[in-house]
């Protein structure tokens, strides 16, 4: 099954929103495979956003995220990686459809709350970079076939 890798940024933390955004994933049918909750090292940083080094906003981003604890997830399901970053809404909190995340909870691209990979890709590099493959739970859901069940 798809997996996606999921960040409670700090802002998230600091304002009281880990439960919020588990449970809007929770509710969408997705299953969770791994969390904890850490600080971010700059080196761990780096690696995370090294796309996005250059950028005008890289040095506030590594700023931004190293800042205080996030809440590191895994999640999976049918096309998780899609539906997650759905679920989160766009980068720009003011362009996220209303209902998401980012719409919902959020007004400036640098404080948007939540992480999420982009690609099946890079959600396994993303996934292998955060987590160590014994972090990671297999288990049957008891709603797995009402949620994941094909006709
Ligand atoms: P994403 O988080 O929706 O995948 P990316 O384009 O990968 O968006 O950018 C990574 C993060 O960098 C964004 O979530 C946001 O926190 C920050 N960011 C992106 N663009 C800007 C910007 O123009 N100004 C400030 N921060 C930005
Ligand atoms: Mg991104």
């Amino acid at each position: 099954m798809e997996r996606t890798f999921i960040l409670v940024k700090p802002d998230g933390v600091q304002r009281g929103l880990i439960g919020e955004v588990i449970s809007r994933f929770e509710k969408r049918g997705l299953k969770l495979a791994g969390a904890k909750f850490m600080p971010v090292s700059q080196e761990l940083a780096k690696k995370h956003y090294a796309i996005h080094k250059g950028k005008p906003f890289y040095e506030g981003l590594i700023k931004y995220i190293t800042s205080a604890p996030v809440m590191a997830m895994v999640w999976e399901g049918t096309n998780a990686v899609a539906a997650a970053r759905q679920t989160m809404g766009a980068t720009r909190p003011w362009e996220a459809a209303p209902g998401s995340l980012r719409h919902d909870f959020a007004l400036e691209v640098g404080r948007n709350l939540t992480h999420g990979s982009d690609s099946v890709k890079n959600a396994e590099a993303e996934i292998s970079l955060w987590f160590s493959p014994s972090e990671l739970v297999e288990w049957k859901r008891c709603s797995d076939d009402w949620i994941f069940g094909q006709n």
